[in-house]
């Protein structure tokens, strides 16, 4: 089966040794020796909040590493980072599957050590406008032992994806336990597949995904993740449009940074944000005032 044809009847495919072993061994370099130890907080995919790294016991970094392909203080590693998000292998396989031409880059993580990630839709938080059509790529930066919790996509999700439109103001937490409820009652249809180093698995903004329990602290997962929208949509998520982002741009390659460097205000702006974010109402108000701000910034 074309991957295409794959990926629109399963919400997710493969592609195997997509990313040269060169480019990700300067990467992991890079990341061992200016990441692993610094001291510097950086923002947590994993509990949202700017952190120093904790290592467990292992050496691995246990919380995952959020919009990695911006950092200020840390140019080379990024600039390495998006060698990889913005290269031509990704982008050619993300055209192969959509048949589109050209994919902005809007969001990337690292994890070292997996973090357990639960189940859930990426379209909650980012997503094309109109919805459904961002795809996200999973890259293993090494052969990936079973034993060290693996990435799992869902693709019964793809025909039930919607778990919260007939709820008006649904709290992000209920929609969580929706799916998690879907997770726990379709066991049998989780696919985990062994990903090997360069392997990248792409999946679907309504796909449900995340990560399976750790059972061996021994093997860390390292594996980075990316987020594209198709170049002529426009960006928001299931709540909002941002038409007011502003793209930098690398090869020929447009990205976007949501997740900006530490700062204290930042991370006041941050602990106001984690302590909204269960409010549907005052989320609205916050996203309401975001925008007034962005759009007036952009006049
Ligand atoms: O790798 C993981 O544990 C989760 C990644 C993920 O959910 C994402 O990038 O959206």
């Amino acid at each position: 089966m074309e991957p295409e044809e794959y990926y629109q009847k399963n919400g997710y495919v493969v592609f195997h040794n997509l990313i040269s072993t060169d480019l990700i061994n300067q990467l992991l370099e890079l990341y061992t020796k200016q990441i692993v130890h610094s001291s510097y907080p950086f923002f947590r995919q994993s509990t949202n909040k700017y952190e120093v790294n904790r290592l467990n016991k292992f050496g691995y970094v246990e919380q995952s590493f959020l919009d990695i392909h911006d950092y200020e203080k840390f140019p080379e590693f990024s600039n390495i980072t998006k060698e990889i998000y913005c290269g031509d292998s990704i982008q050619d396989a993300l055209g192969q599957i959509t048949g589109s031409h050209s994919f902005n880059l809007m969001q990337t993580m690292l994890f070292d050590a997996n973090t357990e990630t639960q189940a859930h839709q990426d379209w909650w938080y980012l997503d094309t406008v109109p919805n459904g059509h961002l795809i996200a790529a999973w890259i293993a930066l090494e052969d990936i032992n079973e034993r060290a919790g693996r990435f799992y996509v869902m693709p019964k999700s793809v025909e039930n994806f919607d778990f919260h439109s007939d709820t008006p103001n649904l709290s992000h937490s209920e929609w969580l336990t929706r799916i998690k409820e879907f997770f726990t009652a379709n066991q049998d249809d989780i696919k985990a597949p062994a990903m090997k180093k360069g392997d990248v698995l792409f999946w679907n903004s309504k796909t449900v995904h995340g990560a399976l329990p750790t059972q061996d602290q021994h093997f860390s997962r390292k594996s980075l993740t990316a987020h594209y929208i198709p170049s002529h949509y426009q960006f928001g998520n299931l709540f909002t449009t941002k038409d007011y982002i502003a793209y930098q741009s690398y090869n020929g390659v447009k990205f976007y940074r949501n997740q900006p460097d530490y700062s204290f205000a930042n991370s006041v702006k941050y602990k106001i944000k984690n302590f909204a974010y269960d409010s549907p109402l005052l989320l609205k108000l916050m996203r309401k005032i975001q925008a007034e701000v962005e759009n007036t910034n952009a006049r």
